[in-house]
This record gives structure tokens, C-alpha cells and sequence, in this order.
């Protein structure tokens, strides 16, 4: 579930979701450079459906969240900048 670009380690399974005006977001995007990972992003505050998705599956609309695809079909949202932090850290050792 990941690949290179850049240097990076893309994961493909993760999808952040943001807003541009969000400190914690960009808390989030810090630590993805320092552990030189990229995963997809999607800006809530350009994307209507995104927000009803988050709210609809995660039970909030807070930002920065992320989608994790289990890959067994199933779905795992998860809020909190620190969390979502040591969840990424996490990905390295796989
Ligand atoms: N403790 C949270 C705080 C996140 C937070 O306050 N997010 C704000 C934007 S910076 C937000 O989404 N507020 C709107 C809401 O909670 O629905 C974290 O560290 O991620």
C-alpha cells in the first residue's frame, strides 16, 4: 500500500482530510516531512461532499482527520493531530 515519489513513501491507504486556515492541519503536514511520507489530501474547505463524507462516517467535522482503508473493505477514520501523528509513525515500521 505504498510507493516512492520524490523520495517520499507515498501511502496510498491514507487520506488526509485539511483545511488551509487549520493549525493542526499544517502540525500534521510538518511531522508527514519529517518522516518524508506523502499520503493523499483532500481541502474540506473546496469540497462539499468531502465534509458530508467525514461528518457522515467519521461523526464529526473536525480537522485534520484521516481515512484509513484496511484494506479489507473496511474503513477507519481517526481525529486528533497527535494521534494521527504516532498513527503515521507507526507506517514506518511496517
Ligand atoms: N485537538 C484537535 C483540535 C482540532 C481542531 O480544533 N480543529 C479545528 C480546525 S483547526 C476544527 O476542525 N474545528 C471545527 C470543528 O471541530 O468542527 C487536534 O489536535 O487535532
Amino acid at each position: 500500500m505504498s510507493s516512492s515519489q520524490n523520495g517520499l513513501t507515498h501511502l496510498e491507504h491514507i487520506t488526509l482530510y485539511h483545511r488551509p486556515s487549520c493549525g493542526y492541519c499544517r502540525r500534521v503536514y510538518r511531522a508527514l516531512e519529517d518522516l518524508q511520507l506523502s499520503i493523499n489530501d483532500i481541502n474540506l474547505g473546496s469540497d462539499y461532499d468531502a465534509r458530508v463524507e467525514l461528518y457522515k462516517h467519521g461523526g464529526k467535522s473536525q480537522v485534520p482527520a484521516i481515512r484509513i482503508e484496511l484494506g479489507n473493505g473496511k474503513t477507519q477514520w481517526m481525529y486528533e493531530s497527535l494521534d494521527i501523528i504516532d498513527y503515521l509513525r507507526t507506517q514506518l515500521e511496517r
